[in-house]
């Protein structure tokens, strides 16, 4: 607004000063015509009132009266002076004020029936002349003089009025001029604004008629920078951190980055000699770091490490990676009481199990609640106190922090948010059971982007919108509308790195499964299937025992033949649900070993420890097929990493249906994890199959991890965000026209 009344006063007052320049001499010159034709009049009145009683005077040779009579007269402020000449134009007789510049001789020049304007030292006079009788038969001339100083301050003052009211007229029509453009271009941008959030495509009929050229002129300017945006993401084949990082320099324009998640990205353990650093496993951390070290932006993440606390400086912060250091972390401490609410409490046994049909009855407690809250506002706070810039860019990772979008934006109105759920988004039915699902949809939709891992959560999550929320919903562009606040919703299917940096160290698959063989007395010649996970009830690990123990059931000829050797990392322990699975677990691997194991061979090799990623790719490169049943999964790492690490392609990929991961593998094997046949029949497939079938689908599935690796997640969401900020700028400069 200031800005629009800025560029009306502007020109309306430059327009204003021209014209005073030109016109105010005009009107001086308007007015003088005026003023001199009042006195020009007035000097005829004073000489028809004059006519009589001079020639009385003259007539009686009064000459001393006639001298008072004619200085009587000229008492008055305008009337300077009186003359009378004779008709040798020669004074017979004049007042005292008569100036003495001026002579009967003027005569000459404008005769007995005249007027001139003189210009005097000390102003200028109009002198009139009128026969006014006669003396010795000779006609005498009035000279009748006014003092036009007067008009000189009238003139004055009214040029003074006359500037003020055009000033005063001008400022008023720039004001008025401005706001009735301010209001039209309101109208505009809001259909603009409209159309830049993407919440739907103008309907031009409704549009006004004046602003339908531009807003199209608009939109399509918008539409061919976002298409060719989009080509460059979709035609990038070669996704590399490098590639990543110079996204971050040529779209996002140096915004002050932050990036929030429950796990830390490098964790502190107290060890024999002092702390010593992990970096856990974790596909998020190898796609967001180099976003950081490009922007050396901020980690907000919980302190979980025994040693944490003792490498922070005053502020919780430390700088990492340890090697070089190139982006803040800042660690929050959570109290147990509050890890236990909000981590373990509210988020896993709540929501997890909400998200993921895995037929675990979520656990919805009042108390867990009130600390998923607080932790929320305590990150919110902790964000907000380490942002110096009103629109920083906030990536949000997972589902422990639902409310953190909308307890930024009251805190940033200006930021852009995205939140990355890394988890499934089930039905609406399913989500409505949640006590708290109201201030979780909305405190969501405040984030700018809501990413998912495939399409088919992103409309589990608009349905869900839609069966609980009074907001608009735009299908097509798959855009939610809440307050006046849009929001996207879109898949980004997260992925890993390419090539793994494990590899590297790694010797060639040959020796890698002789090595694991020996490790766990298998036989060269029996096939080894490879489960590789997190203990948890989602992965389908009790379901896979119980395939393979069919498959044994049925096929006597596999006994023997087929070992599984199963990696479950310990995880979330103390939740009651993960010790009975653990429990499970154990029991089922014992049972069914018993059940068929011989003195040589055993069906199933249970690792129930942790392993170092090197350790979990050379069982990748070791196996001959790798299970991914889980009942439930977001995207599943672990079938991306067994194609990653065949790089001697081969390997069969066995793949749950319930896994976001088989949408871009339809190559490996699928199968439902809920049907104990299946799985035990894709197990004798992948024991079956010959050389060239699992070379031609592992060829394919590598093809397609490559290119869609993790930095093309990265890259994807960083586009969106950039796209999203370039909008909000363009918004916020069209509000500043
Ligand atoms: C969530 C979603 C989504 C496993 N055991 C060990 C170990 N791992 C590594 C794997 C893999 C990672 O952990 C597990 O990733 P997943 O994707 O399979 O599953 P979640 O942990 O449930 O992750 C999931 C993911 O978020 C990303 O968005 O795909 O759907 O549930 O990298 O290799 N790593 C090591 N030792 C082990 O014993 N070092």
């Amino acid at each position: 607004m200031r800005a629009i009344l800025i560029r009306f006063a502007v020109p309306t007052l430059i327009a204003v000063s021209i014209l005073a320049f030109f016109g105010v001499p005009y009107v001086d010159r308007i007015l003088a015509d005026w003023f001199r034709s009042d006195v020009d009049m007035r000097a005829q009145l004073v000489a028809n009132s004059m006519e009589g009683s001079v020639d009385n005077f003259l007539e009686n040779d009064d000459e001393k009266g006639l001298a008072r009579y004619l200085a009587s007269i000229t008492t008055d402020e305008r009337l300077m002076a009186i003359a009378l000449c004779g008709a040798d134009a020669k004074a017979v007789l004049s007042t005292e004020r008569t100036p003495p510049e001026i002579s009967c001789a003027i005569l000459r020049d404008i005769g007995d029936r005249g007027s001139s304007l003189v210009k005097l030292a000390n102003g200028s006079v109009e002198v009139s002349s009128f026969p006014m009788g006669s003396r010795n038969g000779k006609a005498l001339t009035a000279l009748i003089i006014h003092d036009l100083g007067f008009i000189d301050r009238r003139q004055s003052s009214a040029r003074n009025y006359v500037l003020a009211l055009a000033g005063v007229s001008a400022s008023v029509l720039a004001l008025f001029l401005g706001f009735v453009f301010w209001l039209l271009i309101r109208r505009w941008v809001n259909e603009l604004v409209g159309d830049i959030r993407g919440r739907r495509f103008l309907d031009d009929a409704r549009s006004e008629p004046g602003s339908r050229r531009i807003l199209t002129q608009i939109r399509r300017v918008l539409r061919e920078a976002e298409t060719s945006q989009r080509l460059e993401i979709d035609f990038h084949e070669n996704w590399t951190p490098q590639a990543l990082q110079q996204v971050v320099r040529d779209h996002l324009g140096a915004p002050e980055v932050f990036i929030v998640s429950n796990r830390e990205p490098y964790i502190h353990n107290a060890g024999p000699s002092g702390p010593v650093v992990q970096v856990p496993a974790s596909g998020m951390v190898t796609a967001l770091e180099p976003i950081m070290r490009a922007c050396s932006g901020t980690w907000i993440a919980h302190g979980s490490g025994t040693a944490d606390r003792q490498v922070v400086d005053a502020h919780d912060r430390i700088q990492v990676p340890p090697e070089d250091p190139s982006y803040s972390l800042r660690r929050v401490w959570l109290r147990t009481e509050e890890e236990q609410g909000f981590y373990y409490g509210f988020s896993n046994e709540g929501l997890w199990p909400l998200c993921h049909l895995a037929y675990v009855r979520p656990a919805f407690r009042e108390a867990d609640w009130q600390q998923y809250q607080a932790v929320n506002e305590k990150f919110a706070a902790v964000v907000a106190a380490e942002s110096g810039s009103k629109d920083p860019l906030i990536l949000v990772q997972d589902y422990h922090f639902a409310l953190l979008p909308g307890l930024l934006r009251e805190r940033k109105p200006r930021a852009t948010i995205a939140l990355f759920w890394h988890i499934p988004w089930p039905n609406a039915e399913t989500f409505g059971v949640c006590p708290w699902k109201l201030q979780i949809l909305t405190h969501m939709l405040a984030a700018d982007i809501l990413g998912f891992h495939t399409r088919y959560h992103c409309q589990n999550f608009l349905a869900t919108v839609d069966r609980f929320l009074e907001c608009q919903i735009d299908h097509e562009h798959m855009t939610v509308t809440l307050g006046g606040r849009v929001c996207r919703v879109v898949p980004y299917p997260i992925s890993i790195e390419w090539p793994p940096r494990w590899l590297a160290s790694l010797p060639d698959v040959n020796t890698s499964r002789e090595a694991v063989r020996a490790r766990h007395g298998i036989a060269s010649s029996v096939c080894l299937g490879l489960g590789v996970e997190r203990w948890d009830f989602t992965k389908g690990i009790v379901e896979r025992f119980l395939a393979l123990e069919a498959l044994l059931d049925k096929d006597r000829a596999a006994r023997g033949k087929i070992t599984l050797l199963q990696v479950a990392a310990p995880s979330r322990s103390r939740l009651p649900a993960y010790q009975a699975l653990q429990a499970q677990t154990l029991s089922e691997a014992t049972r069914i070993n018993e059940k068929f194991g011989t003195e040589n061979w055993k069906p199933i090799v249970l690792i129930d420890h942790h392993q170092e990623p090197r350790e979990v790719f050379e069982l990748f490169r070791a196996s001959d097929f790798c299970i991914v049943n889980s009942l439930h999964d977001g995207m599943n790492l672990v079938a991306k990493e067994f194609v990653a690490a065949r790089d001697d392609q081969d390997g069969v990929l066995i793949l749950s249906t319930f896994a976001g991961a088989s949408r871009e593998l339809p190559e490996a094997l699928l199968v439902n994890p809920f049907d104990v046949s299946e799985t035990a029949a894709a197990m004798r497939t992948a024991m079956q199959m010959g050389r060239d079938e699992r070379r031609e689908r592992m060829k394919l599935m590598r093809r397609t991890v490559k290119e869609n690796n993790v930095y093309r997640w990265a890259g994807r969401m960083l586009m969106d965000a950039a796209r999203m900020r370039q909008r909000q700028s363009l918004t916020k400069n069209i509000l500043e026209l």
